[in-house]
């Protein structure tokens, strides 16, 4: 009797229980009024479970999209390419731009792994297919989704973050290259600021001859400038709050 009723209950519970992912999922999602984190859940999942994790396209979230979508913030969205650390440093320490992380699909999946598994409802946090294993894969299609979305609501003057210490801080296989530049459009953007951050050894900057793909990427009608920032200013602006955003570089 013991053994039945232990078996009963271990399977009533692990119906119950939620995973660690799922978890953590709801509880980011929260943090923001206005959604129903249930509903967003379930929008999500179908993206992915019971698929090959290969074979999940960048469509396969537009229903995730659609129950959250991205509101514009003009003047104030910050685009980045690896730079992430630098720009999150900042924006976590002063209010002056929003980046796809201040949203909430952004948030809640930032450093996320997830896939599914043909015929399984369950999400699995490992044995994923890594970022360039596979071309559709679960984790890479909702980043090149999610940051198309964000892309498509750009407006106004609009910040960009790219490295100066790599050869190449345009790249064109990167997702501000190839996904987030090309949705910018006149009608909507004034101008693309791009901020190159310096370090010590930097090897690139605003006179790097890659950034001529960028100007000749963008949508003829938004005005371009590129300002060479060092690192340690954008921290030393994040940490005082007397700066006025407009005055951090
Ligand atoms: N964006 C893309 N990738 C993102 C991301 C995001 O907001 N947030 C996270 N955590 N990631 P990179 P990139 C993860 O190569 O390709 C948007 C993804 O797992 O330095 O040019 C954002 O709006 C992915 O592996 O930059 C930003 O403007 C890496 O980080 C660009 O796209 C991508 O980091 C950045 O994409």
């Amino acid at each position: 009797v013991i053994v039945v009723l232990i078996v009963i209950s271990a399977v009533v519970f692990g119906l119950t229980l939620k995973s660690a992912f799922e978890s953590t999922f709801l509880s980011r999602c929260e943090k923001f009024d206005q959604y129903d984190c249930k509903k967003v859940w379930d929008a999500f999942q179908q993206a992915y479970v019971n698929k090959d994790p290969c074979k999940v396209p960048v469509e396969a979230y537009d229903p995730l999209i659609a129950a959250a979508p991205f509101k514009p913030q003009c003047n104030r969205m910050m685009f980045w390419s690896k730079t992430k650390d630098v720009v999150h440093g900042f924006t976590e320490k002063r209010d002056c731009f929003v980046t796809l992380e201040d949203t909430l699909l952004g948030s809640v999946l930032d450093g996320l792994t997830w896939c599914g598994k043909e015929g399984s409802k369950d999400t699995n946090t490992t044995g994923c297919p890594g970022w360039s294993d596979c071309e559709n894969n679960t984790v890479r299609s909702f980043w090149i989704r999610a940051s198309a979305a964000f892309a498509d609501v750009a407006c106004g003057n609009v910040t960009a973050m790219l490295n100066g210490s790599i050869n190449t801080p345009f790249n064109p296989t990167s997702i501000f290259a190839s996904v987030e530049v090309p949705r910018f459009i006149a009608s909507r953007v004034k101008n693309l600021n791009v901020v190159m951050v310096i370090q010590k050894n930097n090897i690139s900057n605003c006179t790097d001859p890659y950034l001529k793909n960028l100007t000749q990427a963008l949508d003829k009608g938004i005005t371009y400038s590129c300002k060479d920032v060092p690192e340690s200013q954008i921290q030393e602006c994040g940490a005082k709050p007397e700066i006025a955003c407009g005055d951090c570089w």
